[in-house]
């Protein structure tokens, strides 16, 4: 039996999605990708051998030749699609992340706990970075000692939209750290701080954040959008007896002139080019037994990095620290 998939949005993430659920996915179909814009929905349907294209979401998820769904659409659609897929019982992959609003991620928890059952796999795709494993394995079986810090940098070489703003660099991109972070030290946050210094343009400027656990623990997170240089993204755990820390993939060094170099990717499609298929393969099995991949990200995570990036505005719109409140985790998500 082949999984009907159907992708929901054909820009840089959706066209990308497509192309592995095409060519890397054995096991799935790509049925259809739906776009508002009928031409991009055709071109990428073309490029990776869609049998159908659509321009309504809603339709296209409800379709009974449609077993399951892709969402790489902006992130305002996030959940409200999610919620499509719940009321279809469809199982569903939907990029990162759940929603900017806490409350919205709130709504769909509420509809998968109607539906008694996980539908929705988000995609936090840095957990299936064999970086961020080794290091949370480093963490697990106690080589380094009780983790005190996590130092992060998260650098694009410029803002992935033209209509991505300030608030973004929180809601958008950190939310990968915020994730990972939590995954990899196993804890969740009490506190956020954050800080901004001033460009001489009108680009997005970095932000800087520092989170307390609770568990005592101190991360900082730099978010840099404009970074101009390169696709970039380093992190270090630092226990009580030795750190770890990620490296860059390059598969080559260049020596000339008496220079050693080696490249940045120019976004993170490459970076994490192993990442999004071993998720991907995951979400199959998730789609074909029901079965919530361990290693991925849920309905609860992506509320959890939606109240801490909500807490993170207003720490920098306010300019003081502050508290991360969260809600019990209800019993589907223990
Ligand atoms: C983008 O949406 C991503 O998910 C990328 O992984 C991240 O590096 C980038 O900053 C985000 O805007």
């Amino acid at each position: 039996m082949t999984i009907r998939v159907a992708m929901i949005g054909a820009g840089l993430m959706g066209a990308d999605h497509a192309r592995i659920v095409a060519e890397e996915l054995p096991g799935a179909t790509l049925q259809l990708v739906c776009d508002m814009d009928e031409r991009r929905a055709r071109s990428v349907a073309d490029a990776c051998g869609a049998l159908d294209v659509a321009t309504d979401p809603e339709g296209a998820i409800a379709r009974q030749d449609v077993d399951a769904v892709i969402i790489a659409s902006p992130d305002f659609t996030h959940a409200p699609l999610s919620m499509a897929c719940i009321a279809a019982r469809k199982r569903v992959l939907c990029e990162k992340p759940l929603s900017q609003a806490s409350a919205d991620c709130l709504a769909v928890m509420e509809a998968e706990q109607k539906a008694g059952a996980k539908f929705v796999q988000l995609g936090f795709m840095r957990r299936y970075d064999r970086s961020y494993q080794e290091m949370k394995r480093a963490m697990e079986d106690g080589r380094l000692g009780r983790a005190l810090m996590m130092h992060n940098f998260h650098r694009n070489v410029e803002t992935p939209a033209a209509d991505f703003t300030g608030a973004m660099a929180i809601t958008n991109s950190a939310a990968h750290e915020f994730d990972v972070v939590r995954y990899v030290l196993g804890t969740e946050y009490a506190a956020i701080s954050a800080f901004q210094p001033r460009r001489s343009d009108a680009r997005v400027a970095p932000v800087v954040m520092v989170l307390e656990t609770v568990d005592g623990q101190l991360v900082n997170i730099e978010i840099n959008n404009n970074a101009a240089y390169g696709y970039d993204v380093r992190a270090e755990l630092v226990g009580e007896r030795g750190t770890i820390a990620t490296n860059n993939v390059a598969y080559t060094r260049t020596d000339s002139a008496l220079i050693q170099s080696t490249a940045y990717d120019a976004d993170w499609r490459a970076r994490y080019h192993d990442a999004y298929r071993r998720q991907n393969r995951d979400f199959l099995c998730f789609v074909m037994t029901g079965e919530f991949p361990a290693t991925a990200s849920d309905c609860w995570d992506g509320y959890c990095a939606a109240i801490v990036a909500e807490a993170g505005v207003k720490a920098l719109k306010e300019g003081r620290r502050t508290p991360v409140e969260m809600i019990a985790k209800p019993e589907l998500y223990a």
